[in-house]
């Protein structure tokens, strides 16, 4: 039947091993992996031999149908998952946002933008504002399957929240075992550098990267990282953009925080000096937050995600059409933020990351999926080629090769920043829950075959934080002992 599916001669890539061996597929979910596994006629046989049979990517950092800026990405759920499916990512974690400070509205909407899904996703939710019923929605967000949630340091006026009600999240986020994240930029301070490039005429986009530096994205990731450690919670930093940002973030790691930092593939890729291009969409399409740096950071990000500093790749993928970003043409406040990955980012981490010699196969496993599957408690159901996990499947051939192009790119948006990168490693299958949903160049996708995966809390992220705030109490159950003063 066609719920049957045999994988065979490939390289199974775990995140910790490898090996050739078979795959062997019933009803959405791996039965076997051996080295050898025979089927009747009945079962459909494909061959992988010479190529890599990996866990489909999870891409933690999405934004598809997001309402930002005056108006909404290009991408909804069911564009930009196809376009996912197309670039070897199987599941995504989408940011659900608040609707006037209503987290149950928020996740209602999210739910009903999600029903044309074409693959699983899951969802973080944001938090923008702090009272008692935000308190008491997060409890409800965590028993809907939600078990991580992002607070915004930056977007003043907007999103942004600041230090008093951070340190009240990040409480809270501990209390339910849920996973605290930051958009980590000084909101505050790229305020007054806003106004000062308007003041000084500097208008076009690259008045955006001038006007929040990577020295206020080391400042409020450093910030967050503090008051993460006084709460003792652990915290993700999203999109990690600069060396100084990541430096921070390796620090606490060395002293043992929990900290996990995500970079995202613009700021592994590419190089923030298009900001500066003559021509303004073309400068525009590079513009998101935090900015896409100057060269040197991506190679210093690359360098840190080898070696462990950071530990999962994201995208943020927000996409705006041209039309889009021309409203800003006069202003750059007003150019939506955004830039494109979900398709790209399998096939850009295996060129820049496995191709270039920097890790291993079974790094590139763990750091496009596995990682995130633990992070978010999810493995080993999502995450690995394991007999019980979801057939997830993606089949890469080494000897092949990738071209990016707008031209034939899956997504809606008419850019691509991405545009003309070509590699080696081609992702030729792409497996969604056993059904082929990718092969010779073409998408086979229904709308509302993704299913929502609920994700629960305490992570092996919380294992053992408790003996940290129990050796705290303890010291202060032996207060100093004075004699009565005499003055
Ligand atoms: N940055 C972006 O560029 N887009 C979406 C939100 C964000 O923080
Ligand atoms: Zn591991
Ligand atoms: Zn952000
Ligand atoms: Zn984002």
């Amino acid at each position: 039947s066609s719920s049957k599916l045999l994988i065979k001669g490939g390289t199974v890539v775990n995140a910790h091993h490898q090996q050739i061996a078979d795959v062997y597929i019933e009803d959405g979910l791996i039965v076997a992996v051996n080295p050898t596994i025979t089927v009747g006629d009945e079962v459909r046989v494909i061959d992988a031999t010479g190529k890599f049979v990996m866990p489909g990517g999870i891409d933690p950092h999405t934004h598809l149908e997001f309402e930002f800026m005056n108006t909404v990405t290009k991408d909804d759920f069911f564009s930009g998952q196809a376009a996912a499916l197309a670039g070897g990512t199987t599941m995504h974690i989408d940011f659900a946002i608040p609707i006037d400070g209503s987290l149950t509205a928020g996740f209602e909407a999210y739910e009903k933008k999600a029903q044309k899904s074409c693959m699983d996703y899951g969802f973080h939710m944001a938090i923008t504002k702090w009272d008692e019923t935000v308190a008491r929605e997060m409890e409800l967000m965590v028993e809907k399957g939600i078990n991580s949630f992002k607070f915004f340091m930056a977007y003043k006026g907007a999103l942004m929240i600041g230090d008093e009600l951070l340190l009240q999240g990040l409480k809270k986020c501990k209390s339910l075992g849920a996973l605290a994240m930051v958009h980590a930029e000084n909101g505050d301070a790229i305020d007054e550098g806003q106004k000062k490039m308007i003041e000084l005429g500097i208008t076009g986009p690259e008045g955006h990267a001038l006007s929040r530096p990577p020295v206020l994205e080391g400042e409020a990731t450093a910030r967050a990282i503090r008051l993460a450690d006084f709460v003792n919670t652990p915290l993700y930093v999203v999109h990690v953009m600069s060396i100084d940002a990541m430096e921070e973030i390796a620090k606490a790691r060395t002293s043992g925080q929990r900290v996990i930092g995500e970079p995202i593939v613009s700021g592994l890729a590419l190089d923030g000096s298009w900001l500066w291009h003559p021509d303004f969409v073309t400068a525009a399409k590079y513009l998101m937050s935090p900015p896409i740096r100057k060269q040197g950071h991506d190679k210093a990000l690359q360098a840190a995600l080898a070696t462990g500093v950071l530990q999962l790749v994201g995208t943020d993928h927000c996409v705006f059409n041209s039309t889009q970003k021309s409203l800003g043409i006069d202003d750059f406040r007003k150019i939506p933020n955004g830039v494109n990955g979900i398709e790209e980012r399998m096939h850009l981490v295996w060129d820049i990351m496995v191709e270039s010699g920097q890790i291993s196969v079974t790094d590139y496993v763990r750091l496009t999926s596995t990682e995130c599957a633990r992070i978010f408690n999810i493995y080993p159901r999502k995450g690995a080629i394991l007999p019980g996990s979801d057939a997830d499947i993606i089949i890469l051939n080494p000897n092949s090769s990738f071209e990016v192009t707008a031209k034939s790119h899956h997504s809606r948006v008419d850019t691509n920043v991405f545009e003309g990168w070509r590699g080696k490693g081609k992702i030729e299958v792409t497996i969604s829950r056993g059904r082929v949903v990718w092969e010779n160049n073409e998408l086979k996708v229904a709308p509302g075959t993704g299913r929502y995966i609920e994700m629960s809390p305490f992570s092996y992220l919380f294992d053992g934080l408790d003996k940290k705030d129990a050796s705290y109490l303890n010291s202060l159950q032996a207060p100093v002992k004075r004699a009565k003063s005499t003055a």
